[in-house]
C-alpha cells in the first residue's frame, strides 16, 4: 500500500480538522517527528495565533507550547480555516467536539459539518480519522455515506476511514499520547495498517487493530465506566457522612481489598467527556441505562449536595444562606487547567444564588477569576473548595480563620487536613467526612 509507505516514512502529508487540545496536540506531535501537519479549525483567532506559534490555552501542559512553536518555525505545521488546504493530505484526523445536542443525545453536527467539508476536497485514496467520541454504529450509518457523498467515492475504494478514538486528558496531553495504547478501529485492514503507522510515529502503543464498531464501544464505554465508578465513590462518601464516617480513610481500606479501586469523590463531574459520553454508549442502542442513569443522576447531584454543607455549617454560626457571601475557590473543571466546560462550580454558583448567597470566584487558570485569592477570600462567610488547584493546597486553616467573617470551610476536594481545620477553628466540612465522627476513628 502506497500510502502506507509514505506514513512509514513520514512523506505523507497529514492533515488535523479541529485544533482544540485534542487536535492541537496531536497535530503538534505528528510535525514533532517530521509530518508536514496541516491544521483546519473554523476559529480565525486561534488560527492566527497558531500561525504566530502560540497556544491559546492556558493551564499546565507540558511541552506542548514549547512543541508548537518549534513545529511552526519549522514549518512543519500551519493552521488554517480553509478546508480547501487539504487537497493534498494523504491523511486527514478529524478531532471536533461531539457535545449532546438533545438531554441525552448527540446529532453530532459539528463532526457531520466537517465531513461534509473535507468530502468535497478529500484525495483519492486517503485515509480519514475520526478522533472525536461517537456513539456506537456512527461511523458505519452516519460518518461513511457523509463522505462517500461528498467525494463521490466509495470507502475503502477512493478513501479509507478508521475510528482511534483520542484518550488524551487536559495537563498531560503530549504524555498520554505517547503512552497511552490506542484503539484503532478501521473499515479495512488497510485503514488498520495505515492507522496504527500514523500512531507508532508518536506513540509506545500498544495499537489494537480492531473494526469501527467496536472502536466506538470502547471509547464510550471506558468513560461511562468511569462515570459509573466515581458516582459509587460519592455514594459511598454519601453513606460516610451521614453515619460519621470518613470517605478518605475507608476508601484507602478498600482500595489494600484486591480487585477493588474505589475513585475520588467530588463536588460533582466535569468536562466534555465523562458527562456526555455515557449517554452516547448507549444512544441508539435501544436498551435502557438504568445503571447509566442512576450515576449521572448521582453525579449531578453533588453540587447541591455541596450547597447543603454549606448552609448546615453557615448555620452553625446564625447565618442563613440568604444574603451570605461565599467565596467559591477552583471553577475549572479539573485541577490546574483552564477548562471550565460542565464546570460543577458553575452549578454550585447558579444555586448559591437561586438561593439568596452572593458568590466571589476565583480560579488561578481562568482570567475573569483570576484575581488575588486572599481578596477573594477576606470577609466571605464561608469558602468552598471545588478543584484541587496546586494553589489551594497551601490555604493555612488559622489565615483563613483570621480573614474570613464566619470561619466557615467546605472542602469539596478534601486538600485540607481536617484536624489542622478544626483546630484552627474552623467549622469544617467536607464530601464524604462525617462531623459527627469521633476523632479516635
Ligand atoms: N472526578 C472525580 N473523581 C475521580 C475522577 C474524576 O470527581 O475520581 C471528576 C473530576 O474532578 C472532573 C471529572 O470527574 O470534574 C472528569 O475528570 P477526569 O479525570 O475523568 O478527566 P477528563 O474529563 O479529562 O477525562 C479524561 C478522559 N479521557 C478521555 O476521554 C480521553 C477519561 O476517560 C480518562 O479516564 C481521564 O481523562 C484520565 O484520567 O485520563
Amino acid at each position: 500500500m502506497e500510502l502506507l509507505r509514505r506514513i512509514e516514512s513520514r512523506k505523507a502529508v497529514v492533515g488535523v480538522i479541529g485544533l482544540g487540545y485534542v487536535g492541537i496536540a496531536v497535530a503538534a506531535a505528528l510535525a514533532d517527528v517530521g509530518f508536514r501537519v496541516l491544521g483546519v479549525d473554523k476559529q480565525v483567532e486561534l488560527v492566527r495565533l497558531l500561525g504566530a506559534g502560540e497556544l491559546r490555552m492556558s493551564g499546565v501542559e507540558p511541552e506542548l507550547r514549547e512543541i508548537v512553536a518549534r513545529v511552526v518555525a519549522s514549518r512543519h505545521f500551519a493552521a488554517t480555516t480553509e478546508y480547501a488546504a487539504l487537497v493534498e493530505a494523504e491523511v486527514v484526523l478529524v478531532a471536533v467536539q461531539t457535545p449532546l445536542t438533545g438531554p441525552r443525545r448527540s446529532e453530532f453536527a459539528e463532526l457531520r459539518q466537517a465531513c461534509r467539508e473535507l468530502g468535497r476536497v478529500l484525495r483519492n485514496g486517503a485515509l480519514v480519522v475520526i478522533e472525536s467520541t461517537v456513539a456506537p454504529g456512527t461511523c458505519a450509518s452516519v460518518i461513511v455515506p457523509l463522505l462517500e457523498q461528498a467525494s463521490g467515492r466509495i470507502v475503502n475504494d477512493g478513501f479509507f476511514l478508521g475510528h482511534c478514538p483520542e484518550r488524551v486528558m487536559r495537563g498531560r496531553l503530549m504524555r498520554n499520547l505517547r503512552e497511552l495504547s490506542r484503539v484503532c478501529g478501521g473499515t479495512s485492514s488497510e485503514a488498520c495498517d495505515a492507522m496504527v503507522a500514523i500512531y507508532r510515529a508518536i506513540g509506545c502503543g500498544p495499537f489494537t487493530k480492531t473494526d469501527c464498531l467496536t472502536a466506538e464501544l470502547v471509547k464510550t464505554a471506558e468513560n461511562a465506566y468511569r462515570d459509573v465508578n466515581i458516582a459509587f465513590a460519592n455514594e459511598l462518601a454519601l453513606v460516610c457522612e451521614a453515619v460519621g464516617g470518613d470517605f478518605e480513610r475507608v476508601r484507602e481500606l478498600v482500595n489494600e481489598c484486591p480487585g477493588r479501586h474505589v475513585l475520588a469523590a467530588g463536588p460533582g463531574v466535569g468536562g466534555h467527556c465523562i458527562p456526555k459520553d455515557p449517554w452516547l454508549l448507549v444512544q441508539g442502542a435501544g436498551v435502557e441505562a438504568r445503571v447509566i442513569a442512576a450515576a449521572r443522576a448521582v453525579n449531578e447531584s453533588m453540587p447541591g449536595h455541596v450547597v447543603g454543607l454549606i448552609a448546615n455549617a453557615l448555620a452553625e454560626h446564625g447565618v442563613t444562606m440568604q444574603g451570605a457571601r461565599v467565596c467559591v475557590l477552583g471553577y475549572a473543571y479539573l485541577e490546574n487547567t483552564d477548562d471550565a466546560r460542565n464546570s460543577p462550580s458553575a452549578a454550585l454558583v447558579r444555586y448559591l444564588h437561586d438561593r439568596g448567597a452572593e458568590t466571589v470566584v476565583h480560579d488561578p487558570w481562568i482570567p475573569s477569576c483570576a484575581t488575588d485569592m486572599w481578596e477573594a477570600i477576606r470577609n466571605a462567610d464561608a469558602v468552598v473548595i471545588m478543584v484541587a488547584h496546586d494553589c489551594y493546597r497551601d490555604l493555612d486553616p488559622p489565615r483563613l480563620c483570621r480573614m474570613l467573617r464566619k470561619p466557615v470551610v467546605v472542602d469539596g476536594r478534601r486538600v485540607l487536613d481536617s484536624e489542622a481545620a478544626r483546630k484552627a477553628g474552623l467549622s469544617y466540612r467536607a464530601v464524604g467526612f462525617g462531623i459527627t465522627r469521633s476523632s479516635s476513628s
